[in-house]
């Protein structure tokens, strides 16, 4: 079955409840003006955690073909954590997909893949749809090491998850290297990672598996790159930082073919 692709908007710490409001109601409007086929291109957004309920009401409300992820989610499942949410929280106000791992959290919060592994099963378990983030810093690219690490990544994240569990998730390859930097991985850059992800995840579990489940890149996606990138094989999506806060660029990243 061919798998369908995926545009996330990871809005970062960018966009507020209002200017996120905004943003989803002219993505929608532009995305109806051009008549967009949502069963042929997946949308979602994914908000700061302030911005879901008033994102959720405005997409549940009008009926918006729009899907809603959140950036992060706890590894725990409820208690005695001052800062965090849950997987619990997030399904109960109808969220679809979170973000796991992202390089930033990986960075700056000193994310393991150990954690990433206890986030994944725990989204999994409350019906959240992971989008688990994996890929390399610069320093492992010069060394020529990037499928082996990122390939990693992904085989420490999905250990202990079932084939079926695997094959509903979604995987985002970002080279950390081209993280808001405008530079670019080049689709045959793109396409080596993810099908070397696609292959582990055939070795990891079975072809059935790899076949199904989705790979993203990411990394300073735009309008006048996502057309290369998507058109290669093993790439069946973007995870969009940047232009997914403007909504005229995002919805020509949504509208690539
Ligand atoms: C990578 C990406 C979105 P940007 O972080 O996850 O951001 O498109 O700004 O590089």
């Amino acid at each position: 079955m061919a798998r369908t692709p995926l545009i996330a908007g990871n809005w970062k710490m960018v966009l507020d409840h209002q200017s996120g409001t905004l943003l989803v109601q002219k993505l929608d409007w532009t995305l109806k003006d051009a008549k967009h086929d949502h069963d042929a291109v997946e949308v979602v957004v994914l908000p700061s955690h302030t911005s879901l309920r008033t994102v959720q009401t405005l997409i549940e409300g009008d009926k918006l073909d729009i899907k809603l992820g959140a950036q992060d989610v706890s590894a725990h499942e409820s208690g005695a954590y001052t800062g965090e949410v849950s997987a619990a929280q997030l399904a109960k106000l109808g969220v679809g997909y979170v973000a796991i791992g992202h390089s930033e959290r990986r960075q700056y919060h000193g994310e393991t893949d150990e954690l990433v592994k206890a986030k994944t099963a725990k989204a999994l378990e409350h019906g959240l749809v992971p989008i688990v983030c994996v890929g390399e810093a610069l320093d492992v690219r010069k060394a020529g090491e990037h499928v082996p690490f990122t390939v990693g990544q992904v085989t420490a994240a999905l250990e202990g998850l079932s084939a079926a569990q695997v094959a509903g998730l979604v995987l985002a390859y970002e080279p950390v290297w081209a993280i808001g930097t405008g530079e670019v991985a080049t689709p045959e850059d793109a396409q080596e990672v993810c099908a070397a992800i696609r292959a582990a995840v055939a070795g990891q579990f079975d072809a059935a598996t790899a076949e199904a489940v989705r790979v993203l890149y990411g990394g300073s996606v735009k309008p006048a790159s996502i057309a290369s990138i998507m058109a290669q094989p093993d790439v069946d999506g973007a995870l969009v930082g940047g232009a997914s806060t403007d909504a005229a660029d995002f919805a020509a990243i949504v509208r690539f073919r």
